[in-house]
């Protein structure tokens, strides 16, 4: 019996299984809303802006382990999904989303409401396809599915004209799919890990450093082996947090631009580095000719052959999904015999516990201003750790990274690659639409939290109790730390002048909203917004915060790893020669 494109598509969702789809409808789109409207099997979530459309996809993804599906129109619709989208292909999230067309005879005449959306997104996914044909549409479906998750994952756009949608064709959706010249790594070459065990077993400042590929590859298990019984220091980068557990006392914090003073000392110091799924982002390792000043030797595990030697050479390359390599180097060490030099070990232990005793991320409390640090370490007392966290760009990002200690994978959700403003809510939707049971909180700054606040509005229509936390300091904080350090303190356009009164805002749309001014309040408001009471309402809290606080370490754009800015308290040790620091002893 021949179905109409629109039917198709639908069929096509439900044989993946897809429980959510994120989209806003218009025109180009109707055939498919009104097959939609038809079916029961998957729900759709109505947002407020596009945008949110596939940031709450995106989520939905990254906090679980399936692909989050948008669904928008063309034209406008189209476009305001692009940052979405972009979103989602810079932190490698297997994402679908769908886009509505003009009808195929249309198509390049600047008809009403037409994108090239081929065309805009090509720079920005893991591939996109433009559906000419309705007997096209399973397979192509089916294609984006495998594309999105298979390999490293990303955003695969499909993009259907209005009259594919109606006109019809038989079902057939196809069990498997063959595509020419797309073959994702899976093992690891094993001569190429044995070198790399051999090379870890004769390592004396050896040091694991775990990107998001070991989030998104579920390798958290493996690299948890991995560095336990090598019992070496390991970092995750933001995109990695909870790879390796954040309450471990093996795990030195994140690494990069806003990194821990001994994450970054024992990255730039180490003489052997392992990089399980990170890619030597700018934000990490600054300037790879600083990084590589100091001698080291350099593994580099990952499922995207493209991303090894990228930005810094890999002495032992291995191109493989980050799970599998990491078994079969697990088993390779237990077949060898072979331990760490346990002296050289302990030596470097002693340094790493050195440079951790300072205590980098100490700041001074106050009675009278609320520290954002302050507001993310109660956040993770009141969660008992336990939460998912979504974050939006800026200060406030940072501190949720810097604070809360994210124990396991899939709980701590950002934009790390492209910084989007926007992200936080449309995410923290997404999250808790994944995880009915999970408590959710969104930690945000007034800037960005009104990028996307019309989706107050959405979670109000599917009940999704997440906490907003604005830490609201009035300013573009990160923006102001920028013109503090490098303008004059010029601060240019980076008040927020006219700011709305979140409070009246939430409850407008229909939620509970607190204002906290008093620091002693901070606790007892973060808990009644985690109570029972208020466990099916969505809780936004506007925290006031200290507007001239700063996000340390920092590290200035072209400066090396170990040439942190450091917080008040680590300024005189800055001053040190590392050469020359005794803590260091012998090891260079
Ligand atoms: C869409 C978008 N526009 C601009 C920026 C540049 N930007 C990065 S951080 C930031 C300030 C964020 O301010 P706020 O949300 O109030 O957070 P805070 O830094 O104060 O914690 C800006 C404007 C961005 N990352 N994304």
């Amino acid at each position: 019996m021949q179905i109409s494109g629109a039917e198709i598509l639908v069929r096509c969702l439900q044989e993946e299984g897809v429980e959510f789809v994120f989209g806003y409808p218009g025109g180009a789109v109707l055939e498919i809303y009104d097959a939609i409207f038809r079916q029961d099997k998957f729900k759709h979530v109505l947002v407020r802006h596009e945008q949110a459309a596939v940031h709450a996809a995106d989520a939905f993804s990254r906090s679980s382990d399936k692909v989050g599906v948008a669904l928008v129109t063309s034209g406008p619709g189209a476009t305001n999904a692009v940052t979405g989208i972009a979103t989602a292909y810079l932190d490698s999230i297997p994402l679908v989303v769908i886009s509505g067309q003009v009808a195929t005879p249309a198509i390049g005449l600047d008809a009403f409401q037409e994108v090239d959306m081929v065309g805009i997104t090509r720079p920005c996914v893991k591939h996109n396809f433009l559906v000419k044909d309705v007997n096209d549409l399973a397979a192509t479906i089916k294609k984006a599915f495998y594309i999105a998750q298979s390999g490293r994952p990303g955003p695969v756009v499909v993009d259907i004209p209005k009259d594919v949608t109606q006109h019809r064709a038989e079902f057939h959706y196809p069990d498997s799919v063959h595509i020419r010249s797309y073959v994702p790594a899976t093992r690891g070459h094993s001569g190429q890990i044995k070198k790399a065990v051999n090379l870890l077993l004769e390592a004396k400042r050896p040091f694991i450093y775990v990107g998001g590929g070991a989030v998104q590859g579920r390798a958290e298990a493996e690299v948890t082996e991995l560095v336990r019984m090598l019992g070496v220091p390991c970092t995750n980068t933001l995109m990695g947090l909870g790879a390796y557990p954040g309450s471990d006392s093996q795990f030195l914090g994140m690494p990069g631009m806003h990194g821990t003073y001994e994450a970054n000392m024992a990255m730039q110091h180490c003489d052997v580095l392992v990089a399980v799924g990170a890619r030597f982002d700018d934000r990490v390792i600054s300037v790879p000719s600083h990084f590589l000043s100091r001698p080291k030797k350099i593994i580099h595990i990952d499922v995207d052959p493209s991303s090894i030697s990228k930005r810094v050479k890999a002495d032992i390359p291995i191109v493989g999904d980050v799970k599998l390599v990491l078994r079969d180097m697990l088993e390779q060490l237990k077949q060898s015999g072979g331990k760490p030099d346990a002296a050289a070990l302990a030596q470097w232990w002693k340094q790493v516990e050195a440079w951790r005793g300072h205590n980098c991320l100490l700041y001074t409390p106050s009675d009278e201003l609320i520290k954002p640090q302050a507001v993310v370490q109660t956040l993770y007392e009141v969660t008992g750790g336990q939460a998912i966290v979504t974050s939006d760009v800026g200060q406030h990002q940072m501190w949720a990274a810097q604070y809360y200690k994210f124990d396991r994978p899939k709980q701590w959700l950002n934009s790390g690659g492209l910084g989007t403003m926007g992200f936080g809510l449309p995410a923290a939707i997404g999250a808790q639409l994944a995880n009915p049971n999970a408590q959710v909180a969104c930690i945000t700054g007034e800037g960005s939290i009104q990028m996307n606040i019309q989706e107050l509005s959405t979670a109000k229509q599917y009940h999704t109790p997440v906490k907003v936390l604005a830490l609201n300091n009035r300013y573009l904080g990160m923006v102001r730390q920028w013109q503090e350090f490098f303008y004059g303190t010029r601060y240019s356009e980076s008040y927020m002048d006219a700011l709305p009164d979140f409070v009246k805002i939430a409850e407008a749309y229909g939620h509970i909203g607190f204002k906290v001014e008093n620091p002693s309040d901070v606790e007892p408001v973060l808990r009644e917004a985690f109570s029972d009471k208020l466990k099916e309402r969505l809780v936004f809290i506007d925290f006031r915060t200290d507007q001239s606080e700063n996000v340390f370490p920092m590290i200035q754009n072209g400066k090396g790893l170990d040439e942190m800015d450091l917080p008040p308290h680590m300024r005189d040790i800055q001053q040190v020669p590392f050469e020359n620091n005794r803590d260091y002893g012998n090891m260079c």
